[in-house]
């Protein structure tokens, strides 16, 4: 799930000083060039209501607020940021993994504590909103979905203090009405682009030949769109500090380009690899090897795997495939060796969720 807290700055403006709660309430970053100048940091739902928003000049939000009781009040970094750290730690409890990105928003990984049921899934999420409301007097909306690029679109949908919650067989239903921008990665430039070649829902790009697609927007660009408008992202909920790749490096006994005694040191480094990754009950997608050759000259290659692994053979195998080629593509001896995995899945989870979005999907 994801949890974003509604007009982060200006609610906790609001809860210091509850009598200007009925009034629009515009949080300020006061340039200090003129009296005015500056843009509006976050704006109260009040406001919202008549055109205020993150982004304006103070100065056009003065306007629109015209012969209107509004209440202005300057950015209080300091006591947002307190607040901000008090309420993760609260979510912080509800989460198997937890990665806070923003300092008013987190994903909440939750799958092993509500056993991969969305209706307990969508319990926990009542649970969080009320202790956040009780203990610290702030609403917050919640998306709940299988991945994380749906629940933060579903945390968008219904603002503020909503809920709503994104079954696996609802994904491509939930997302085909909306507009494009609510996509990672398409702004104001990428969203004019669309319209001008007819694209303004999430379904007239899932329509929309992928081929074209990718030579409109470049490769990597299309094929995330067309990944996310079918939901899919396979994305860790990463807990800070915890690594996004393990690797091992070792020198040589000597500098060769012989593959069998490369391989007989990196077999080595893939076994360290791997109980590391066995430890944290991870697999991996992406596998790489490194050369650093005699000249100090270093290469790299690396490989996606078609599913998560986590057998020492199938490193062991790929990285074999990997050095085979690099080392027939260059004359070079080579001093240094490294192995690394990343792109991570949580190994027993990944089996369970799938198994129980079947039944969800069925149901
Ligand atoms: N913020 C900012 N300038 C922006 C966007 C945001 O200073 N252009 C700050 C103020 C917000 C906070 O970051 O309160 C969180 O941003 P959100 O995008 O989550 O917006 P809000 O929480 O204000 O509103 P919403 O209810 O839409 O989430
Ligand atoms: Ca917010
Ligand atoms: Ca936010």
């Amino acid at each position: 799930m994801l949890v974003d807290f509604d007009y982060f700055f200006a609610q906790i403006e609001e809860k210091r000083n509850p009598s200007i709660k009925d009034k629009p309430v515009v949080v300020c970053v006061y340039s200090g060039r003129s009296q005015d100048s500056g843009a509006v940091s976050t704006a109260n739902y009040v406001a919202r209501r008549y055109g205020v928003k993150s982004g304006i000049p103070i100065a056009l939000a003065k306007s629109k607020l015209e012969n209107v009781e509004a209440v202005f009040l300057p950015v209080d970094h300091r006591l947002y940021e307190e607040v901000s750290e008090k309420t993760m730690t609260v979510l912080r409890g509800y989460a198997d993994y937890f990665e806070q990105v923003g300092i008013d928003e987190a994903y909440l990984d939750v799958s092993r504590r509500v056993n991969c049921s969305f209706e307990q899934a969508a319990e926990l999420a009542r649970r969080v909103k009320n202790d956040i409301r009780s203990q610290h007097e702030l609403t917050c909306s919640i998306g709940i979905g299988p991945n994380k690029l749906v629940a933060k679109i579903a945390a968008d949908a219904q603002k503020p203090d909503g809920l709503t919650v994104v079954k696996p067989a609802q994904v491509e239903s939930f997302l085909v009405p909306l507009s494009v921008d609510r996509l990672i990665g398409v702004g104001v430039k990428t969203k004019e682009k669309m319209e001008t070649i007819g694209i303004r829902t999430i379904g007239d790009l899932a329509k929309y030949d992928l081929w074209r697609l990718t030579e409109v927007f470049g490769r990597k660009l299309g094929t995330h769109f067309h990944n996310a408008l079918m939901g899919i992202d396979d994305k860790l909920v990463q807990e800070r500090g915890e690594a996004e790749s393990i690797s091992r490096i070792a020198t040589l006994k000597e500098d060769t380009r012989d593959l069998k005694t490369i391989l007989d040191r990196t077999d080595r480094l893939c076994e360290e690899v791997h109980e590391d990754v066995r430890q944290r009950g991870l697999s991996f997608k992406s596998v790489g090897i490194i050369a650093i050759s005699t000249d100090m000259s270093i290469r790299s290659r690396s490989k996606t795997l078609d599913n998560p692994a986590n057998k020492s053979e199938v490193l062991k195998r790929t990285v074999e495939g990997l050095f085979g080629k690099l080392v027939s593509e260059s004359e070079l001896k080579v001093r240094r060796v490294g192995v690394k995995v990343s792109n991570f899945a949580r190994e027993q989870k990944t089996q369970k969720q799938i198994t129980s979005f079947l039944g969800d999907s069925e149901s």
